[in-house]
């Protein structure tokens, strides 16, 4: 089956990527958007989020008339849907956002059209996104009535692809492809064929949205325990980044690196999908997300008590975004650590990121953003919470007076 027409409903981080390699492949691509602005921009063939490369690819598929951004849906062969998944008040999945695009998308349906969520769901979305379609057109049938008879196609196929790299994963990474019947799968395979040069491998759609919340959940622990072992290390006054050196130095172990907390809108927010789905079954999952999540609580603690010693501590707090080499803010440990210590230390913190012209609201007249050199001039305290590679770079010499946290294992010994 060829796709003449593909449409993506969410032009973000993933979805707008996502249009722009169709269309870059020559397929007529409308993206989808609520959010106005994000329409508006992508028509100039301009982009609205930060991710390398993207810009002139957007705009080469916008200026020669493949990518096209609406705030309404029109028919298309295949709709994607790649809108958020957060979670609401006791980490709960929220499908509001899956739930609105189903229903927006229903009423423009046609006998053998294809629907693949792509967003980050949790068990049995699909199948929810499936029936909500099916409330709209009682005149199409769709697999959960039909099997493979059914008229519309549906499956699952996670994104997987890492910020910052979002354009080679997409092309290079394999794909897990859960079709709500077999024949769904293999439909979505055909789609996705058209610019993934991975392996697209079939599975039935619960077990894809397991497979994306598993990978997460995978990373979370085991930073976890990476975490876990920085703070055993330093009650008992052993150098944590040395000792996972070592110990990878094992053909069997490979330890990942403890930080300051999880960061992003994924590794601190898919296990929570797992634990809402099996709350008794799935203890370690959350125990991991509980030790990531009290590392910056650990880390501002640390932070307190050396400033003890000096009578107006100056704090310099060396980068705020989730990780390093980004400017995104979003869920940011280090962000959470700036703000409370800008609380309890009115005045005396001072702010290095790199990536970001102002302060973010948050942190608006109670911290000071400033350079690199100036910080370390200033302050009394270091603060690594970032690896960004300018703070690689820094002389060890300039520190020899100074305390320094490094959360990192950047510039000093943990
Ligand atoms: N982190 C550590 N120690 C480590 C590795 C990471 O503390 O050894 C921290 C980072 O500093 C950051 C957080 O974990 O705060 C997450 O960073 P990340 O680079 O591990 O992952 P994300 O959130 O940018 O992207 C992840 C990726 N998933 C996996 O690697 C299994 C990506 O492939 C997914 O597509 C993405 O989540 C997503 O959208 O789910």
């Amino acid at each position: 089956m060829s796709f003449e027409v593909i449409s993506v409903i969410g032009l973000g981080y993933i979805g707008l990527p996502t249009a722009a390699v169709f269309a870059a492949r020559r397929k007529q691509v409308i993206g989808v958007d609520v959010n106005q602005h994000a329409v508006d921009t992508i028509n100039l063939g301009e982009i609205h989020i930060v991710e390398p490369e993207l810009d002139m690819l957007v705009h080469a598929a916008v200026t020669q008339g493949y990518l096209r951004a609406t705030s309404t849906p029109e028919p298309a062969d295949a709709f994607l849907v790649a809108v958020p998944t957060p979670f609401a008040d006791g980490h709960k999945p929220d499908l509001s956002y899956i739930e609105a695009a189903s229903r927006a998308i229903a009423p423009v349906l046609k006998k053998g059209d294809l629907v693949v969520l792509e967003s980050t769901s949790p068990v049995g979305a699909t199948e929810r996104m499936a029936a909500w379609m099916a409330e709209v057109r009682p005149d199409l049938t769709f697999p959960q009535q039909a099997g493979e008879n059914s008229d519309i196609r549906i499956a699952h196929c996670p994104e997987r692809v890492l910020p910052g790299h979002v354009l080679r994963e997409l092309v290079e990474n394999d794909r897990v492809i859960g079709g709500m019947t077999p024949k769904c799968g293999e439909l979505a395979r055909d789609l996705y064929q058209c610019f993934v040069r991975g392996e697209c491998i079939l599975t039935d759609a619960r077990t894809a949205e397991m497979c994306k919340l598993t990978e997460n959940s995978f990373r979370d622990v085991n930073i976890a325990f990476a975490n876990e072992m920085s703070v055993i290390c330093d009650k008992l006054d052993i150098n944590v980044w040395e000792l996972i050196r070592l110990a990878n130095r094992h053909p069997r172990v490979s330890i990942l690196q403890p930080g300051p907390g999880v960061g992003g809108h994924c590794i601190a927010v898919d296990p929570w999908f797992i634990v809402d789905s099996a709350p008794e079954q799935a203890r370690l999952i959350r125990t991991a997300r509980n030790v990531n999540d009290d590392k910056p609580r650990y880390v501002i603690e640390r932070v307190e008590r050396a400033a003890k010693r000096f009578r107006e501590p100056v704090i310099a707090c060396l980068g705020l975004a989730f990780k390093a080499n980004i400017d995104d803010l979003r869920e940011s440990p280090a962000l959470e650590i700036a703000r409370e210590l800008a609380e309890r230390f009115a005045g005396q913190v001072l702010v290095v990121e790199p990536n970001i012209r102002t302060l973010p609201g948050v942190l608006e007249g109670k911290a000071r953003l400033c350079e690199l050199n100036d910080a370390l001039a200033e302050a009394d305290v270091i603060l690594v919470l970032v690896d960004h590679a300018p703070f690689k770079r820094v002389d060890p010499v300039r520190l020899q007076a100074k305390v320094v946290i490094d959360t990192r294992g950047l510039l000093a010994n943990g």
